[in-house]
């Protein structure tokens, strides 16, 4: 193999590769940098009695964490020990960390930061089609797709690559329909842009239900021969009129109409849904008032057709397959059924009976850190949770009170500043694995480049540490490649299925899609085309009603506040903040306010602002804006310290996915520059 020094590097996409087709964004091309940076952490730290860091050895970081885990274990229980994972980490890892958590540290309590990003766009398709796959195909389909409705998705700064396949989408004559209480440069691209408020996309979808139904735009015979339930959601939807809806949501009843009829009379249409949507405290029976909408229209399983749900981190789809859900094992079972149990059993070689049940979810887990929640440990694979988990007071107070904290990671992070031991790991061109995009195409990550001396992958501090703890026998592994063949056996009969899959044959095929139960089964591009995953093959309507969301302005806190993400910075900012390409070009995150409403305030372009919800406060640049509505302001969270949103955020959670409201909470702002107004 080819492997260069890091400061070497040259990024350069492959034109041939079938998702992408050469595009990258900034982030990507930048990433590099972060490969020969001057702030890499090259050797496991441990806090010392002064408080400070301190190097040690490999030997003697994981001697001690292990010493101290089996301690706590022994005077606690194991369940006082939990993982923190992430949809960065490969499938490999994502594997390794579900199974050492349950074999090697029995323990129920693992979760990841997917539950902050698309567990309800998971638990939606999970009840309705029985089966959670981002898009039911590939991505090129949005190409000769019809009408795309992109509800409450930035895709232009998100998913740039993908852009690629909405501009054919528009030379071929389709539309574009965009949901958001912001015009952002996505929806500067639409035909039709519903500016709605916060926290009523549910409301909406309900309306353009009611009038599909009033204007007999319904397929009845699919509905007969595809669905199940569809009466007890006719009596709901008939509570939204659209007169009612656009008192609701701020969208004019013209343009309900004008939305539902573009979606119904196109011969082809979609509907794919992003964090807007979806972070909130009613995310699941949001996501299921779409799917509800599409499968009523006729159109889930038609070609170029139905609704899918965009990916957010890289390996965003298979981090939810293999078992570091707090509810889940390897090929997308569930821990609670026996029958699963007993099938990953017999794989990892250990008795069903002593895997341990379901765990606490990312926020309720990081609500139980310390003594009076029962965690006494946090071990931290790839997430800054420290800036990325809602109402940061809270949660700051909380990992205060943890008897040890150790995180994993290449770079020091806010979360990393409160940890008694930090373990740096390899990155992303330094290693080996795969990961499973948005389609559910397994690719191969490969290694480029050697990591510098001192570190070492999430993988090999696994396996040691198990070995410790005294499960080695379980957690022997020659390469990524033996961990992904036996991920691929323990997957078999799942319903995220890698049976039939291996590293040569991904390389071969350049990707493979699952399920995929066996060598000879070709892979499942395009699902539900003849039925869907229950097992009676319908797909189930669920009758969701409208509730406002966890918190509403009032006079005390007059203002919507929503939160997402800029196309320079990537999630809490560990790494992009670290990187002079993206940092030059966004130094600081701004307030997106209304020039009306900062009028009112009695602000300018620039000055700053205090904002106060009943969690925190917050200070911000103002940056005017006519694209937002004059009722909601808007920043990135991509920053923590005095500027972090999630001092904000309301941790309301979804009932189902346990999804906090990342989306909607209500602020007070307070000009904090004497004006001469
Ligand atoms: N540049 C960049 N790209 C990224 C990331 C990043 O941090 N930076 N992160 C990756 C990850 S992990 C994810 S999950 C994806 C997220 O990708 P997106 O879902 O596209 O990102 P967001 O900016 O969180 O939210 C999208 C939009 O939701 C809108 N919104 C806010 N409230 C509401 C509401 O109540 N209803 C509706 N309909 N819309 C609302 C916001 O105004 C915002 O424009 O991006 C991925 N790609
Ligand atoms: N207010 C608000 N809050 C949000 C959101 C929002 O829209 N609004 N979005 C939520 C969403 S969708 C997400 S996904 C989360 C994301 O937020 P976080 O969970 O904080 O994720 P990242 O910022 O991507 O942090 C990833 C960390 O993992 C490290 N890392 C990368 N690869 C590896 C690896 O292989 N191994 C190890 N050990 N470490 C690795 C990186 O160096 C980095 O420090 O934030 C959530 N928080
Ligand atoms: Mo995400």
């Amino acid at each position: 193999m080819d492997v260069k020094p890091a400061n070497l590097v040259n990024i350069s996409p492959d034109p041939d590769f079938p998702v992408n087709q050469g595009r990258m964004c900034i982030k990507g091309f930048s990433a590099a940098e972060l490969l020969s940076s001057e702030e890499r952490v090259t050797a496991p730290l441990k806090r010392n009695a002064q408080g400070d860091f301190a190097s040690v050895s490999w030997g003697e970081a994981l001697d001690e964490i292990a010493t101290r885990m089996l301690a706590l274990q022994a005077e606690h229980g194991s369940d006082s020990i939990a993982a923190f994972g992430s949809g960065a980490l490969t499938n490999e890892k994502t594997y390794l960390l579900g199974k050492f958590m349950r074999v090697a540290v029995g323990s129920a309590n693992i979760d990841y930061n997917g539950r902050y990003c698309m567990s309800s766009a998971a638990a939606g398709q999970n009840k309705a089609f029985g089966i959670d796959r981002g898009l039911p195909f590939p991505v090129s389909d949005i190409a000769q797709c019809q009408t795309v409705v992109l509800w409450g998705a930035n895709s232009a700064d998100t998913l740039p690559p993908i852009m690629q396949w909405f501009e054919k989408q528009r030379a071929n004559g389709g539309k574009l329909i965009v949901v958001d209480p912001r015009r952002t440069e996505t929806a500067q691209a639409a035909q039709l842009h519903l500016q709605l408020t916060p926290g009523t996309d549910l409301a909406l979808a309900n309306g353009m239900l009611y009038a599909a139904l009033e204007e007999n735009l319904i397929d009845c015979n699919y509905i007969a021969a595809r669905t199940n339930g569809f009466d007890e959601l006719r009596r709901v939807a008939l509570d939204y009129p659209p007169a009612r809806v656009e008192k609701l949501s701020g969208v004019s009843e013209r343009h309900i109409r004008e939305a539902v009829r573009m979606l119904a009379k196109s011969a082809s249409s979609m509907v794919l849904s992003g964090r807007g949507p979806e972070q909130q405290s009613k995310g699941t029976d949001t996501v299921l008032s779409f799917i509800n909408l599409m499968l009523a229209l006729g159109k889930v399983g038609l070609p170029y057709s139905g609704y899918g749900c965009l990916t957010g981190q890289g390996n965003g789809q298979g981090g939810r397959e293999h078992g570091q859900k707090a509810d889940q094992l390897p090929g997308y079972r569930r821990i609670d059924v026996p029958e699963h149990r007993e099938a990953v059993a017999k794989v990892w070689g250990v008795d069903a009976n002593a895997l341990p049940g379901k765990g606490k979810s990312a926020y309720e887990l990081c609500d139980a850190l310390g003594p009076q929640g029962g965690i006494r440990a946090l071990l931290v694979f790839g997430s800054n949770l420290s800036v990325a988990s809602p109402g940061l007071t809270h949660i700051h107070s909380r990992l205060r009170e943890l008897d040890l904290l150790v995180v994993c990671d290449s770079f020091m992070n806010e979360t990393a500043q409160h940890a008694d031991f930090f373990l740096p790991v390899t990155q992303w061109a330094e290693e080996d694995g795969t990961m499973t995009n948005l389609e559910g195409r397994v690719i191969r990550r490969r290694k480029a480049i050697d990591p510098p001396a001192g570190v070492l992958s999430d993988i090999d501090i696994l396996c040691p540490l198990a070995e410790r703890l005294g499960k080695g026998q379980y957690f022997r592994y020659g390469s990524e490649e033996e961990v992904f063949d036996e991920l691929c056996r323990a997957s078999s009969g799942g319903v995220a299925d890698y049976a039939g899959m291996s590293y040569d044959r991904i390389d071969r095929e350049q990707g493979v899609y699952w399920p995929c139960p066996s060598a000879e089964h070709s892979g499942t591009p395009r699902l539900f085309a003849e039925r869907f995953h229950h097992a009676d093959g319908k797909a189930r309507f669920h009758a969701v009603q409208h509730r406002d969301a966890g918190e509403l302005p009032d006079c005390d806190y007059p203002y919507y506040l929503t939160t997402g993400r800029y196309r320079e910075h990537y999630n809490s900012g560990a790494q992009t903040r670290k990187m002079a390409t993206t940092l030059s070009r966004k130094p600081e995150p701004r307030l997106q306010m209304h020039l009306r409403l900062a009028r009112q305030l009695g602000v300018a372009d620039g000055e700053l602002v205090l904002v106060e919800s009943r969690r925190g406060a917050a200070k911000f640049n103002v940056q005017l804006s006519t694209e937002i509505r004059p009722d909601t302001v808007f920043v990135p969270f991509h920053w923590g310290g005095k500027s972090a949103a999630n001092l904000l955020t309301n941790p309301a959670l979804d009932p189902t996915s346990r999804m906090p409201e990342f989306k909607v909470c209500a602020v007070q702002i307070t000009p904090l520059v004497l004006n001469n107004l």
